[in-house]
């Protein structure tokens, strides 16, 4: 007994040492969790502060306030140089941050797929302007040079030609006077062409007709076309079949001059052809500078092609809008023409 009364004198006695000198502090880490468990001092008499005998105060004191601040504090105490190391627990941040980090790396791995994406959907809009390149090429081909040809057997004859759209589309015949049908062998009558056999009305015009001033024809004047297009329509070449020409000089000029020109939009000379020649001063000329006996060569059936009576006007130049056939000094007013051509300029 007196043993154990020793013990317990030295127990007591000791509890009261440590109790002076500071509480016990036990620090304890889970899961980053502290929980701190503090024994209360026990006083002089072995009684807790809270009047519980001195072997119940550790269960009931455990507070976790002072376990935050003063267990930390501690802790770091005792290990004041690794602390810091240990502290540079900041790796345990570092490595926070790198998993930040990959997720970022991620994220903006997942952020170059949609591009992806995106530039595919750039892709199919460059499909659709290849599709708009097809169009312009689809377009290209009706854009190549077609000629167009008059057609004089959509008017009776002795009907006038003139009008847009009468003898072709997006062509207009005006005539100083009035330009009518006129077809081989039935009034009215143009010219008078060479045969074997003698005279044949209007000999040598196409199966189709042509036309002629009648009103010039009639007053034996010298003729004048103007040839137009539609708003909007131009050539780029012009061609018109003349027959009869330079076989009867009833003005007995020694010189003559036959001329056709072309005109742009703007009003300008873009081409321009002439016929000039000198006969003797006579009412039927028998010869020539240059297309040797005007009787012969300036007949619609004993012409060669590309003599006076068997001539084929030809102009060539981008932008045509008008051409104008003028016959000045020594004209022949029985005349006429049948073949015509034109070629659109490519339009939008
Ligand atoms: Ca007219
Ligand atoms: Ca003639
Ligand atoms: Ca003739």
């Amino acid at each position: 007994m007196k043993q154990i009364s020793c013990s317990l004198m030295a127990i007591t006695t000791i509890t009261a040492l440590v109790l002076i000198a500071y509480p016990l502090a036990t620090v304890s880490a889970t899961n980053g969790a502290v929980v701190t468990t503090t024994d209360e001092s026990v006083d002089g008499t072995g009684h807790c502060l809270n009047g519980y005998s001195g072997g119940n105060c550790t269960p009931t004191q455990t507070q976790t306030h002072v376990p935050h601040t003063a267990t930390f504090t501690p802790t770091s105490s005792k290990t004041p140089g690794p602390p810091t190391s240990t502290f540079t627990a900041t790796p345990t941040q570092t490595k926070t941050h790198v998993p930040h980090t990959a997720t970022f790396t991620p994220t903006s791995s997942k952020t170059p797929a949609p591009p992806t994406n995106t530039s595919t959907a750039t892709s199919t809009p460059t499909s659709t302007s290849t599709a708009t390149s097809t169009p312009t090429t689809t377009s290209i081909p009706p854009c190549q040079p077609t000629i167009v040809s008059a057609d004089f057997s959509k008017v009776a004859v002795g009907v006038s030609v003139e009008g847009l759209g009468v003898v072709a589309p997006d062509l207009n015949i005006d005539a100083n006077g009035t330009a009518v049908k006129i077809l081989e062998a039935v009034d009215p009558f143009a010219f008078a062409a060479n045969t074997s056999n003698g005279h044949v009305q209007n000999g040598g015009l196409a199966p189709g007709g042509g036309f002629t001033d009648t009103t010039a024809v009639s007053a034996q004047q010298a003729h004048h076309y103007t040839f137009t297009f539609a708003p909007g329509v131009s050539v780029s070449n012009f061609t018109l079949h003349m027959l009869d020409s330079g076989d009867y000089n009833p003005s007995q000029s020694p010189s003559h001059l036959f001329s056709i020109s072309a005109y742009n939009a703007n009003g300008f000379v873009v081409a321009n052809q002439e016929i000039s020649y000198t006969t003797p001063p006579v009412t039927n000329p028998t010869t020539s500078d240059l297309f040797g006996n005007p009787l012969i060569t300036g007949d619609a059936l004993t012409a060669l092609s590309g003599q006076l009576g068997n001539w084929t006007w030809n102009l060539s130049a981008s932008g045509i809008v008008k051409i104008t056939l003028d016959f000045g000094a020594g004209f022949d007013p029985f005349i006429g023409f049948d073949n015509l051509t034109y070629t659109p300029d490519c339009l939008r």
